[in-house]
């Protein structure tokens, strides 16, 4: 068992690595060149560059040409390494959540007849102030702690986080690593968590909001116009008005609402239609939705994509590849204005234009599991999503591949 351990422990941080480790020299390691002036580490690809920052280990920048030439920063974020803690809105601007991504309902779950209450965050009451459930791994999950550089080369960047037992609640110690590599406008990601003492629910993904543009479309503030492919997406999990899970799986119709798999679709194609308002929770008019990516077995996740968006306006496309079974889209109807583009996005010659994002101005795309499958043994996701230490390792894999429509 011991040995087992071990050897995922090497194996995972092998998977993640991907290339070299220096540990004596975490920053500035043979090739990577530590952090710049903002505290962010710069990895570069061919035709793409990136910008990461330790706080949840977050992208921070994505800047690729569109099919003018000109050069766009697709991701949101902040201008400095030193605003992510001190921040009060906390958007989860482009890192990992965890432990646990998403939510848990009544911030509940039992393994093997233990039953585990852990901090809640979300949807206070004056019964419960702090929250009736957990979202992203509770109030200090791992998208609120700076990780660790472990190794920088010149186009790819490794972080690793040690949380221990405990910590929000959740049982055993669980050591992390991610791995992100630039390619040829290619972004890949590779993450791996170890339980070592405890079975434990994990359940990672990546948090980032795309706008394609890189908010300078001179047409549109918003997103809306980007077009959303899901070809596996004809169900997804139905929530309460609270977004969480009811257990329902729902078949999304053709030509409905939820309908992207059947052809490519505008996001805001149906923002007309009234029944748009509560498809995200109370009150709220289009999507956070978890769409399943059910592909014929047996399949290889590198052959076709899951999904893909796109904006005619910038010509730039993602096509996403990944080993995760279900896709989260979220359409920023939480915005309002109140977050500051960084200086590399927006408009700077429309003056009527302010720089902040605006209601539906980014699409949120998150590669995962099964939204709380630990409350749905009904689902059959106990493989994918409780750990420990005679489990192998959790892994996620993610290729994200940029094209130029235009
Ligand atoms: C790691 O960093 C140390 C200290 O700077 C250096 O001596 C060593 O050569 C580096 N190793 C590799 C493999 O780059
Ligand atoms: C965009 O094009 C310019 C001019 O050719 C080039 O200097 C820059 O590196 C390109 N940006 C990216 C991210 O490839
Ligand atoms: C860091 O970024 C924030 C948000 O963009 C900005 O308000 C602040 O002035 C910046 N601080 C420094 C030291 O650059
Ligand atoms: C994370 O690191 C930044 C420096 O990049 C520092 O300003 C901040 O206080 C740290 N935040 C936490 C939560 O440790
Ligand atoms: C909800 O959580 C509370 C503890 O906070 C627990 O007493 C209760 O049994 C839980 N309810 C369900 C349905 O799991
Ligand atoms: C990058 O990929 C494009 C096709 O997508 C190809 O034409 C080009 O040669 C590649 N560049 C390098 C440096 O491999
Ligand atoms: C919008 O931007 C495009 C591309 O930069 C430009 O060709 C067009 O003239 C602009 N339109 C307006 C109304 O400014
Ligand atoms: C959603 O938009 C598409 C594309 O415009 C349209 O074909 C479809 O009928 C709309 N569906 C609903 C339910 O409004
Ligand atoms: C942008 O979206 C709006 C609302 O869905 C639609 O009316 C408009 O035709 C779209 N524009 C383009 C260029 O697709
Ligand atoms: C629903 O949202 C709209 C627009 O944001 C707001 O004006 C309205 O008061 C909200 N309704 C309820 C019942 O909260
Ligand atoms: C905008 O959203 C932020 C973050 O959710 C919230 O703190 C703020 O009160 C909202 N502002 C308005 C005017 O609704
Ligand atoms: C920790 C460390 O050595 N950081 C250095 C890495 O390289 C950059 C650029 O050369 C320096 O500015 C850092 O001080």
């Amino acid at each position: 068992m011991r040995s087992t351990l071990l050897s995922s422990v090497l194996w995972a941080s092998t998977v993640a690595a991907q290339g070299t480790y220096n540990t004596t020299n975490p920053t500035n390691s043979s090739t990577g060149a530590g952090p710049d002036a903002d505290g962010k580490y710069v990895i570069t690809g061919t035709d793409i560059r990136a910008t990461f920052v330790p706080y949840g280990a977050s992208i921070s920048n994505l800047f690729l040409n569109d099919s003018s030439g000109i050069e766009r920063d697709i991701v949101t974020g902040w201008d400095n390494a030193s605003y992510y803690s001190i921040d009060k809105q906390h958007p989860h601007f482009g890192g990992v959540p965890g432990r646990y991504a998403n939510r848990i309902k009544n911030s509940t779950f039992s393994i093997d007849g233990t039953s585990y209450n852990i901090l809640p965050n979300e949807n206070p009451t004056p019964d419960h102030p702090d929250g009736v459930d957990t979202l992203h791994g509770g109030p200090d999950g791992w998208d609120w702690r700076n990780w660790t550089v472990v190794a920088h080369t010149e186009n790819s960047i490794t972080f690793s986080l040690v949380d221990e037992a405990g910590d929000q609640g959740f049982p055993g110690e669980v050591v992390s690593y991610v791995t992100y590599t630039l390619g040829n406008r290619t972004w890949d990601f590779s993450m791996s968590a170890i339980s070592l003492e405890q079975e434990t629910p994990i359940m990672l993904s990546s948090h980032v909001y795309w706008n394609l543009d890189g908010f300078a479309n001179n047409e549109t503030a918003t997103a809306l116009n980007h077009t959303l492919h899901l070809p596996y997406g004809g169900q997804r999990i139905a929530t309460d008005t609270i977004l969480i899970p009811t257990g329902d799986i729902l078949a999304n119709e053709k030509d409905g609402l939820n309908d992207f798999w059947s052809k490519p679709k505008q996001i805001g194609a149906n923002f007309t239609n009234p029944d748009l308002n509560g498809n995200c929770g109370f009150n709220c008019t289009g999507y956070d939705t978890c769409y399943l990516t059910a592909r014929p077995t047996p399949y290889s996740w590198e052959s076709s994509p899951v999904a893909t968006l796109s904006s005619s306006w910038s010509g730039i496309s993602v096509n996403i590849f990944t080993d995760q079974d279900a896709f989260q889209v979220y359409s920023c109807g939480g915005q309002n204005g109140s977050v500051a583009l960084k200086s590399t996005q927006g408009l700077f010659d429309v003056e009527d234009r302010p720089r902040v994002i605006e209601q539906y101005g980014c699409v949120v795309m998150e590669v995962e599991d099964y939204i709380d499958g630990i409350n749905h043994p009904e689902w059959g996701r106990e493989d994918k999503q409780i750990f420990g230490p005679e489990s192998g390792p959790y892994v996620l894999k993610a290729r994200y591949v940029f094209g130029l429509d235009g």
